[in-house]
């Protein structure tokens, strides 16, 4: 039995658990025993993140850490001024004021977050220092700029002119629905898994296009966007976030998958329940979830067909198209 858990089990929980002494032993022993070559490996939402997994590899496959994988990996896509959904080139506000939502989490269970950030191009590098350098979690608007510039980022404009032009677009009717395209948006959950068996995760979005100034999803949310846990494993969102919200949907999925659940069933079991309890919301809206577990077992699953995500294992990065219920 490692340290921590021993110290949870005397410390902590010792007089509620000592009855059961080897419930956290079993639960590590589950998750313990790897299968072949399954790891380091790296997942992330939606095929056109074959680039950021690459990234996220060539961390992973010299021996680095989880946690810097994930990183790398997602700032591929926020400096891609082609990819509308995250960072540089992200669709604004209905203002027309990119602002930006980014969390990160590492194998020890620390996590960092920036919501509501603008003019920063790498809002998860930001999220990691909060996560390194405060004795917070979140950091949100002006004061996560001031901390990023205090930090050494520079201010920019993130409004491509193809961003302004969509923008400028949408204003000739200016139909407040943040409504999400049931088939492609790309908001970038990743979760990897080291050589070490260490597991970290990372998100990072611009959020719905055209959104209420202020709005703030679930990427930023730990728990609901993301959640990883190094005895378990980790999951992420991508959506509309309002349902990952109320169902904080990611910390679901890696409970299911604490109980035994395999990644594809627990992701399945999630997404029915949003479904489930939201009826009315989901025909015109799409969420997607992404799991890796302990074991670098993996799983996606959406409410309508067309999501997919990439997974980089054994050496090779592919698509997989994940399932859907609708
Ligand atoms: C949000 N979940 O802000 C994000 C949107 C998204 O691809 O996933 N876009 O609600």
């Amino acid at each position: 039995m490692n340290s921590r858990r021993k110290f949870l089990q005397t410390s902590l929980l010792g007089g509620v658990i000592t009855g059961s002494s080897d419930f956290w032993s079993r639960i590590a022993l589950q998750f313990d025993k790897p299968e072949k070559d399954t790891f380091p490996a790296v997942i992330a939402t939606w095929g056109p993140n074959l680039k950021a997994n690459a990234a996220a590899w060539e961390v992973l496959s010299k021996g680095g850490r989880a946690l810097d994988a994930v990183e790398a990996g997602v700032r591929v896509p926020e400096a891609d001024p082609n990819d509308s959904s995250v960072g540089y080139g992200g669709f604004p506000d209905r203002d027309g004021n990119v602002t930006l939502d980014a969390c990160i989490m590492d194998e020890f269970g620390n996590a960092g977050s920036v919501s509501f950030l603008q003019h920063i191009m790498h809002p998860i590098s930001v999220a990691r220092l909060v996560m390194e350098k405060t004795p917070h979690v979140m950091l949100s608007g002006e004061g996560a700029l001031q901390f990023a510039l205090s930090e050494g980022f520079t201010k920019e404009n993130l409004l491509t002119d193809t961003a302004r032009q969509a923008w400028e677009e949408w204003k000739k009717k200016s139909e407040y629905k943040p409504k999400i395209n049931v088939e492609r948006h790309d908001t970038i959950g990743m979760v990897a898994i080291d050589a070490q068996q260490r597991i970290a995760g990372a998100c990072t979005t611009s959020g719905l296009a055209f959104k209420m100034a202020g709005r703030v999803g679930d990427s930023p949310v730990i728990g609901a966007g993301m959640f990883a846990d190094n005895e378990v494993g980790g999951a992420a969102a991508t959506g509309l976030g309002e349902l990952v919200l109320r169902t904080l949907g990611s910390f679901l999925v890696v409970e299911e998958m604490r109980r035994g659940v395999h990644p594809q069933k627990a992701v399945e079991m999630v997404v029915k329940r949003i479904v489930r309890k939201y009826p009315g919301q989901v025909k015109e809206n799409q969420v997607g979830f992404i799991a890796l577990d302990k074991k670098g077992r993996h799983g996606g699953f959406g409410i309508h067909t067309g999501f997919n995500y990439v997974l980089y294992q054994r050496g090779e990065n592919k698509v997989y198209e994940a399932g859907s219920l609708l």
